[in-house]
Protein backbone atom coordinates (compact mmCIF):
# COMPACT_ATOMS: atom_id res chain seq x y z
CA UNK A 1 0.00 0.00 0.00
CA UNK A 2 1.48 3.21 -0.90
CA UNK A 3 1.72 5.89 1.49
CA UNK A 4 0.65 9.39 0.76
CA UNK A 5 3.29 11.60 0.48
CA UNK A 6 2.36 15.35 2.67
CA UNK A 7 3.40 18.83 1.65
CA UNK A 8 5.01 20.89 4.08
CA UNK A 9 6.00 24.72 3.08
CA UNK A 10 8.38 26.19 5.53
CA UNK A 11 9.27 29.97 5.83
CA UNK A 12 13.16 31.50 6.41
CA UNK A 13 12.33 34.57 8.08
CA UNK A 14 14.86 37.42 9.06
CA UNK A 15 16.98 39.86 8.87
CA UNK A 16 19.40 41.29 5.85
CA UNK A 17 22.38 38.99 5.89
CA UNK A 18 21.69 36.40 8.43
CA UNK A 19 21.96 33.85 5.89
CA UNK A 20 18.32 32.84 4.78
CA UNK A 21 19.47 32.00 1.43
CA UNK A 22 22.34 30.45 2.30
CA UNK A 23 20.63 27.88 4.66
CA UNK A 24 18.65 27.14 1.88
CA UNK A 25 21.61 26.11 -0.65
CA UNK A 26 23.17 23.97 2.09
CA UNK A 27 20.03 22.12 3.70
CA UNK A 28 18.65 21.35 0.11
CA UNK A 29 21.72 21.24 -1.86
CA UNK A 30 24.61 20.89 1.00
CA UNK A 31 26.09 23.81 -1.06
CA UNK A 32 27.55 27.23 0.03
CA UNK A 33 28.78 30.39 -1.68
CA UNK A 34 30.49 33.36 0.49
CA UNK A 35 30.05 35.93 -1.75
CA UNK A 36 26.73 38.02 -1.06
CA UNK A 37 23.51 38.30 -3.61
CA UNK A 38 20.72 40.02 -2.22
CA UNK A 39 17.25 38.20 -2.16
CA UNK A 40 14.58 40.37 -4.09
CA UNK A 41 11.86 38.43 -4.03
CA UNK A 42 11.03 35.26 -2.08
CA UNK A 43 12.24 31.83 -3.41
CA UNK A 44 11.88 28.40 -2.91
CA UNK A 45 13.61 24.66 -2.72
CA UNK A 46 11.67 21.47 -2.37
CA UNK A 47 12.93 18.13 -0.92
CA UNK A 48 11.90 15.20 -0.11
CA UNK A 49 11.95 14.37 3.57
CA UNK A 50 11.76 10.90 6.29
CA UNK A 51 11.92 8.68 3.30
CA UNK A 52 9.55 10.28 1.07
CA UNK A 53 6.91 10.43 3.82
CA UNK A 54 7.44 14.45 3.57
CA UNK A 55 8.04 17.16 0.39
CA UNK A 56 9.38 19.78 2.37
CA UNK A 57 9.15 22.69 0.58
CA UNK A 58 10.96 25.62 2.15
CA UNK A 59 10.62 29.34 0.93
CA UNK A 60 13.26 31.79 1.32
CA UNK A 61 12.42 35.45 2.24
CA UNK A 62 13.53 38.81 1.35
CA UNK A 63 15.50 40.62 4.22
CA UNK A 64 15.55 44.12 3.04
CA UNK A 65 12.80 46.46 4.73
CA UNK A 66 10.74 47.31 1.86
CA UNK A 67 10.74 43.96 0.70
CA UNK A 68 9.59 42.26 3.48
CA UNK A 69 5.64 42.59 3.24
CA UNK A 70 5.37 41.08 -0.27
CA UNK A 71 5.80 37.66 1.77
CA UNK A 72 2.85 37.60 4.52
CA UNK A 73 0.69 36.22 1.87
CA UNK A 74 2.35 33.37 2.26
CA UNK A 75 2.59 32.85 6.06
CA UNK A 76 -1.08 31.44 5.83
CA UNK A 77 -0.27 28.37 4.71
CA UNK A 78 3.12 27.45 6.08
CA UNK A 79 3.54 25.09 8.55
CA UNK A 80 6.79 26.43 10.06
CA UNK A 81 8.83 29.22 10.40
CA UNK A 82 12.86 29.17 10.58
CA UNK A 83 13.66 32.44 12.19
CA UNK A 84 17.50 33.00 11.78
CA UNK A 85 19.56 35.81 12.96
CA UNK A 86 23.30 36.57 12.85
CA UNK A 87 25.20 35.66 15.80
CA UNK A 88 27.78 38.25 15.68
CA UNK A 89 24.84 40.79 14.63
CA UNK A 90 22.62 41.27 18.09
CA UNK A 91 20.54 43.66 16.48
CA UNK A 92 19.50 41.08 14.03
CA UNK A 93 17.60 38.92 17.00
CA UNK A 94 15.90 41.54 18.35
CA UNK A 95 14.38 42.12 14.56
CA UNK A 96 12.90 38.61 15.17
CA UNK A 97 10.53 39.83 17.18
CA UNK A 98 9.01 42.02 14.37
CA UNK A 99 8.99 39.17 12.60
CA UNK A 100 7.31 37.23 15.25
CA UNK A 101 4.51 39.82 15.45
CA UNK A 102 3.85 39.37 11.53
CA UNK A 103 3.51 35.89 12.13
CA UNK A 104 1.18 35.82 14.70
CA UNK A 105 -0.86 38.28 12.63
CA UNK A 106 -0.76 36.29 9.31
CA UNK A 107 -0.02 32.82 10.14
CA UNK A 108 -1.79 29.29 11.59
CA UNK A 109 -1.93 29.43 15.75
CA UNK A 110 -0.95 25.93 15.33
CA UNK A 111 2.72 26.76 12.99
CA UNK A 112 5.95 26.05 14.58
CA UNK A 113 8.74 28.31 15.26
CA UNK A 114 12.30 27.76 15.66
CA UNK A 115 14.90 30.16 16.58
CA UNK A 116 18.11 29.84 14.71
CA UNK A 117 21.70 31.77 15.38
CA UNK A 118 23.83 31.43 12.18
CA UNK A 119 27.33 31.62 11.79
CA UNK A 120 28.75 29.93 14.72
CA UNK A 121 31.91 28.56 13.11
CA UNK A 122 32.51 33.25 14.05
CA UNK A 123 32.58 32.37 17.79
CA UNK A 124 34.93 34.21 18.70
CA UNK A 125 33.50 37.63 17.70
CA UNK A 126 32.91 40.00 20.40
CA UNK A 127 29.00 40.01 19.81
CA UNK A 128 29.01 35.90 19.76
CA UNK A 129 28.73 35.45 23.28
CA UNK A 130 25.97 38.50 24.31
CA UNK A 131 23.73 37.26 21.23
CA UNK A 132 23.61 33.94 22.26
CA UNK A 133 22.55 34.60 25.80
CA UNK A 134 20.09 37.01 24.21
CA UNK A 135 18.90 34.51 22.34
CA UNK A 136 18.79 31.35 24.71
CA UNK A 137 16.78 34.40 27.15
CA UNK A 138 14.41 35.02 24.24
CA UNK A 139 13.97 31.36 23.36
CA UNK A 140 13.11 30.72 27.01
CA UNK A 141 11.04 33.66 27.62
CA UNK A 142 8.81 32.42 24.42
CA UNK A 143 9.65 28.70 24.74
CA UNK A 144 10.78 28.16 21.38
CA UNK A 145 13.40 26.24 20.72
CA UNK A 146 16.51 27.30 20.38
CA UNK A 147 19.74 26.44 17.70
CA UNK A 148 22.86 27.53 16.58
CA UNK A 149 23.94 26.92 13.20
CA UNK A 150 26.40 27.24 10.61
CA UNK A 151 25.91 27.13 7.28
CA UNK A 152 29.19 27.89 6.20
CA UNK A 153 30.47 24.45 8.03
CA UNK A 154 26.53 22.85 8.20
CA UNK A 155 26.75 22.19 11.84
CA UNK A 156 23.57 21.61 13.09
CA UNK A 157 21.26 22.64 9.57
CA UNK A 158 19.63 19.24 9.12
CA UNK A 159 18.97 19.09 12.92
CA UNK A 160 17.06 22.62 12.83
CA UNK A 161 14.78 21.05 10.05
CA UNK A 162 14.46 18.00 12.04
CA UNK A 163 13.09 19.24 15.64
CA UNK A 164 10.83 21.44 13.17
CA UNK A 165 9.41 19.02 11.13
CA UNK A 166 9.10 16.50 14.15
CA UNK A 167 6.42 19.06 15.71
CA UNK A 168 4.92 19.58 12.61
CA UNK A 169 4.19 16.32 12.43
CA UNK A 170 2.72 16.20 15.36
CA UNK A 171 0.34 18.96 14.96
CA UNK A 172 -0.52 17.07 11.60
CA UNK A 173 -1.35 13.58 13.29
CA UNK A 174 -3.76 15.88 15.61
CA UNK A 175 -5.44 18.08 12.80
CA UNK A 176 -4.30 21.28 13.67
CA UNK A 177 -2.05 21.54 10.33
CA UNK A 178 -3.83 20.58 6.99
CA UNK A 179 -3.30 21.22 3.10
CA UNK A 180 -7.01 20.21 3.21
CA UNK A 181 -8.22 23.79 4.73
CA UNK A 182 -10.44 26.24 2.24
CA UNK A 183 -7.84 29.16 3.53
CA UNK A 184 -4.93 27.35 2.96
CA UNK A 185 -6.08 25.83 -0.89
CA UNK A 186 -7.07 29.69 -1.41
CA UNK A 187 -3.44 30.63 -0.40
CA UNK A 188 -2.21 27.39 -2.43
CA UNK A 189 -3.65 28.47 -5.59
CA UNK A 190 -2.44 31.86 -4.93
CA UNK A 191 1.22 30.71 -4.53
CA UNK A 192 0.77 28.50 -7.11
CA UNK A 193 0.07 31.53 -9.81
CA UNK A 194 2.67 34.04 -8.60
CA UNK A 195 5.14 30.97 -8.96
CA UNK A 196 3.85 30.57 -12.48
CA UNK A 197 4.40 34.62 -12.83
CA UNK A 198 7.67 34.89 -11.56
CA UNK A 199 9.18 31.49 -13.27
CA UNK A 200 10.23 29.54 -10.37
CA UNK A 201 12.63 26.66 -10.14
CA UNK A 202 9.98 23.64 -9.49
CA UNK A 203 6.32 23.71 -8.82
CA UNK A 204 4.70 22.49 -5.83
CA UNK A 205 1.35 21.24 -4.48
N1 LIG B 1 30.96 32.89 8.15
C1 LIG B 1 29.72 32.59 7.74
N2 LIG B 1 29.16 33.32 6.76
C2 LIG B 1 27.92 32.99 6.38
C3 LIG B 1 27.20 31.92 6.96
N3 LIG B 1 25.99 31.86 6.38
C4 LIG B 1 25.94 32.83 5.47
N4 LIG B 1 27.10 33.53 5.46
C5 LIG B 1 27.45 34.67 4.60
O1 LIG B 1 26.63 35.78 4.96
C6 LIG B 1 26.25 36.52 3.80
C7 LIG B 1 24.75 36.65 3.71
O2 LIG B 1 24.18 35.37 3.48
P1 LIG B 1 22.78 35.18 2.73
O3 LIG B 1 22.44 33.74 2.84
O4 LIG B 1 22.82 35.76 1.39
O5 LIG B 1 21.84 36.07 3.65
P2 LIG B 1 20.27 36.37 3.50
O6 LIG B 1 19.70 36.28 4.86
O7 LIG B 1 19.68 35.49 2.46
O8 LIG B 1 20.27 37.89 3.05
P3 LIG B 1 19.08 38.69 2.25
O9 LIG B 1 18.84 37.96 0.98
O10 LIG B 1 19.63 40.06 2.04
O11 LIG B 1 17.89 38.74 3.14
C8 LIG B 1 26.88 35.81 2.60
O12 LIG B 1 28.09 36.44 2.28
C9 LIG B 1 27.15 34.40 3.12
O13 LIG B 1 28.22 33.77 2.48
C10 LIG B 1 27.83 31.16 8.00
O14 LIG B 1 27.32 30.19 8.56
N5 LIG B 1 29.10 31.55 8.33
MG1 LIG C 1 18.79 35.92 0.65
Amino acid sequence: MSVQQEVIKYMLVGSNMVGKTSFLSRFCENNFKSNYEESKGLDFKSKIYNDGKYRLCIFDTPGAENLRYASYGFYKSAFGFILIFDLTRPYTLTDLRDDMTEIAKHASEYAQLIIVGNKSDQYDHHYYKESQEEAQKMANELNIPYFEISCLTGQNVDLVIEDLTTRVGNQMKNGNLSNQSGKQTQNREKDEQIKTEGGCCCKIF
